[in-house]
């Protein structure tokens, strides 16, 4: 075997080699040599994919030396570390934000250009990672960024899925939901680490055992073993200054075959273990908004909490003698519950496996890992039966047994709760055939819990967890959202940071929050046609593709009035079609009026089995098949809705949007995110006092943002009240005649019930606000038609939203975990 020692690697012996160079010369040479050698095409024969790979493979290797260098120096500094558990990582495309960060982009265009290949054609063949279903795996994605961004040394632990978010097909207006396949063609930005692989128990018993000389211990023995094997992901931040690790967990049976079984003839059985480890990985839930309650599911995450946990332990042992100070090395935090069986997992671990005694485990546990909440809503919330939980993961369910016991201990005790009050902290609930709440086991596993806006924060504080915040005060924070302005400023929209760039120099992409230096520049009008000009071509340019994807074709001078994110009832996409319907009719009762033009876009998937929002998407697609075609209206209204949303369409409709559409019931969207993508990107939100949009109101100002309708506390008022729709329908005309006409079949001839029970739900109960709520959005859409025409100022208030969004970058919110919460990264001791 060949012996290393460091003498050797730092001596004559073994040569690190030479960090690669990024002049257009050298990445040229290497583009071919890798087209030549590692994919085994010649330039003449090569197709554009293999131009991608060969890209690919050459930006990857500068990546891999940052990235050494990066684990030399955490290694060196001995520093915390911050473990960033998710079920979910939406990262989308990945070479444009590679070569961006690392200032690639031009030597690469111009490598490519000599062999006559167009980067912004193959960077297009690229399939996204959609190993995520809306914003709360975008959101892990942005982190991630921010965290390699911002110099935090991070590690992000999720699942390999095969198959990730599906793809989204219409078909006579209906979503089809098809298999996606990112890996078909393997993925060139991942390293599979066969060491780094662990076991992963389910199943069987527990037994007390007594060793002499030892306290007596539980011991489980699984039934069932599969194997978690890893693949790394370098995430390259800015300036390459620092490249993190994404570390995804791949499922395997222990034993590929069973050879006995194969060689008695049953071919099958010889692989059924392999399909049922293999399962567990295979596929991303596709559920945003209500827990999807499977036995499956369960088991992926008990498979990738467990698979993280014993990788950060042996992790930690090379490095430290004993895991009494993990807390200090390591914080973990959990994106919201579905990493939560954590807390019992790390339990086990130290106690079962590592000997500590429960006390000082649980401080170590609680110091170590802290949570984020991402939903209110109660049909998102996780509850697992406890019979399911019990049959799965024994030892957790006695660990969760116990934590309860001592929670409920320190209450009755020290605080005096009553019955009452300790049913409403337990970790089970007794209410619903017995359920481990997956929320309760988070919080008290964790020394901090947080909410995704200050509004949600305060919601959190007052709804799901008031009992516990009344036990545990000082726990709960907020750390409002933000998304990373190098995807989504200056990769989605180069002709903006160029004129930002020429306008204040660069300074702004380094520390987004000068962005605020252009915002005099909104009175100054040479900038503002600039900024227009900018915002036509990025209008033009979906325009396109509109047309070539749908065949419709909309006039880039008209209002882009976008709403693009998952179909939920709370979103109330209802609410905005319900107004294109009104506007439709009032412009054929009032032709001779002076309507400014609008296209109304939608695009979002909606969850396979959610009934009513399948119907929502149906409707927009009916309603815009015969609005488009009526010629009454001519260009004044269009209605589309685009197939099969995803990160790299958001990249093209974020930086094309004039308003953008941020309407949910209040109370109901925990912060969002988009609504800042759109206004980093100078498009003008309407929207609700909802989430992010409260703090939004209070960077761009009341003249930049156009809010309406119910708050939230109305909202909870109005529904202790009981409203239905009826009275209000029956008093306002518009909204009754845009009713009656998707009830009478107007936009579905063919079949004219289609949409009953859509509208029925609405005149009996109203849930959502959209009858409540739609004579203050029709208005405020008037006035917004109103200042469209008035260009001068709509630019100024565009400008004034690009130039005071820099505080809901996700660097600011990653720095307010690194400062609050993990007490790691930069200026942290650690
Ligand atoms: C989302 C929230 O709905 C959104 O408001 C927020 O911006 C985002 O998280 C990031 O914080 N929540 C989810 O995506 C969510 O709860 N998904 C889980 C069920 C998968």
């Amino acid at each position: 075997p060949v012996q290393t020692n460091e003498a050797a690697l730092n001596g004559n012996g073994v040569q690190k080699p030479e960090p690669r160079l990024n002049d257009p010369d050298t990445l040229a040479r290497q583009i071919v040599e890798k087209l030549t050698y590692s994919i085994g095409k010649n330039p003449a024969s090569a197709r554009k994919y293999d131009w991608l790979r060969a890209t690919t493979l050459a930006v990857r290797d500068r990546i891999i030396d940052h990235w050494f260098e990066s684990a030399d120096r955490f290694a060196e500094e001995g520093g915390k570390r911050v473990c960033y558990l998710s079920m979910e990582f939406l990262i989308g495309r990945m070479l444009r934000d590679a070569i961006n960060n690392l200032g690639l982009t031009e030597p690469v265009r111009e490598a490519l250009a000599r062999y006559g290949v167009e980067l912004d054609m193959i960077e297009l063949l690229e399939p996204d990672a959609a190993l995520g279903n809306g914003g709360l795996g975008r959101l892990a994605a942005c982190f991630m960024e921010s965290m390699a961004s911002t110099g935090v040394p991070g590690y992000g632990y999720g699942i390999r899925y095969v198959h990730g978010f599906f793809r989204q097909e219409i078909a006579d207006g209906a979503q089809v939901e098809l298999p996606e396949n990112w890996l078909v063609h393997g993925n060139p930005w991942e390293f599979e680490r066969r060491n780094a692989s662990y076991e992963i128990g389910f199943g069987g018993k527990v037994s007390m055992i007594q060793e002499a000389g030892r306290p007596a211990r539980q011991v489980w023995r699984p039934a069932e073993r599969v194997l978690a094997v890893a693949y790394d992901t370098p995430m390259v931040g800015w300036r390459g200054r620092q490249v993190n690790t994404l570390r995804l967990w791949s499922a395997q049976a222990l034993d590929p075959i069973l050879l006995d079984a194969f060689n008695s003839g049953d071919h099958i059985g010889a692989l059924v273990e392999s399909n049922k480890a293999e399962a567990i990985t295979r596929v991303l839930y596709p559920a945003d908004s209500h827990q999807a309650g499977q036995e499956l599911r369960l088991r992926q995450e008990y498979f990738f909490s467990s698979a993280s946990l014993q990788d950060i332990i042996r992790r930690h042992l090379e490095e430290n003698d004993n895991l009494s100070n993990l807390a200090d090395k390591v914080a973990i935090q959990l994106n919201d519950t579905h990493p939560a069986v954590s807390v019992a997992e790390l339990m086990r671990l130290l106690v079962d496996v590592h000997g500590f005694g429960w006390d000082e485990a649980w401080t170590i546990t609680r110091a170590t890992f802290s949570y984020t909440n991402h939903t209110l809503l109660p049909e998102a919330l996780e509850h697992w039966p406890i019979h399911l939980f019990e049959r799965l993961l024994p030892r957790q369910m006695q660990i969760i047994y116990a934590i309860n016991a001592g929670i409920i201990r320190e209450a009755a005790q020290e605080h005096g709760y009553d019955d009452g009050q300790v049913a409403a902290i337990s970790l089970i609930d007794e209410g619903n055939g017995r359920r481990v709440r997956m929320g309760q086991l988070a919080f008290v596993g964790s020394h901090a819990v947080n909410g995704v806006s200050a509004l949600h924060t305060d919601l959190m504080k007052q709804t799901v967890f008031r009992d516990l915040h009344e036990l545990y005060p000082d726990r709960i924070q907020n750390k409002t959202n933000g998304v990373t302005p190098r995807r989504w400023l200056m990769e989605a929209n180069p002709g903006l940071t160029g004129l930002i760039t020429e306008a204040i120099g660069p300074g702004f992409l380094d520390d987004i929050e000068k962005i605020i230096e252009i915002d005099d520049l909104a009175d100054d009008a040479a900038f503002r046609e600039r900024f227009a000009a900018i915002k036509r071509q990025n209008k033009e340019r979906l325009a396109n593709v509109i047309g070539e994807r749908m065949a419709t074709s909309v006039d880039p001078s008209a209002i882009f009035d976008i709403q693009v994110k998952r179909i939920h009832e709370y979103k109330r996409q209802f609410l905005n079609i319900i107004e294109a319907i009104a506007l439709y009719d009032q412009i054929r009762s009032h032709p001779e009026r002076n309507w400014t033009p609008r296209v109304k876009i939608f695009a979002g998937k909606a969850a396979p089995s959610y009934v009513q929002a399948k119907e929502i998407i149906h409707l927009a697609n009916d309603v815009g098949r015969v609005i488009n075609a009526d010629p009454a209206v001519r260009d004044l209204l269009k209605v589309v809705f685009i197939p099969n949303y995803n990160v790299s369409l958001a990249e093209i409709i974020m930086p094309a949007a004039d308003l953008s559409e941020q309407i949910s019931t209040a109370g109901l969207e925990a912060s969002g995110t988009g609504n800042m993508k759109f206004a980093l990107n100078g498009a003008l939100t309407i929207g609700t006092l909802d989430g992010a949009n409260v703090e939004m109101l209070e960077h761009v100002g009341e003249d930049n943002i156009f809010i309406f309708g119910l708050t939230a506390s109305e909202v909870a008022q109005r529904r202790r009240e009981a409203h239905s729709g009826r009275s209000i329908i029956d008093n306002e005309p518009m909204l009754r005649e845009a009713l009656d006409a998707i009830s009478s079949g107007l936009f579905c001839p063919d079949s004219p019930s289609r949409f009953h029970s859509l509208v029925s739900n609405l005149y009996n109960n109203d849930w959502w606000m959209i009858c409540a709520d739609f004579k203050a959005y029709w208005d405020t859409q008037r006035t917004l038609d109103d200042l469209y025409t008035r260009q001068d100022e709509w630019q100024a208030k565009a400008v004034h939203n690009t130039a005071r969004m820099g505080w809901f970058s996700s660097d600011r919110s990653i720095r307010e975990y690194a400062r609050d919460i993990w007490k790691a990264g930069p200026g942290q001791a650690g």
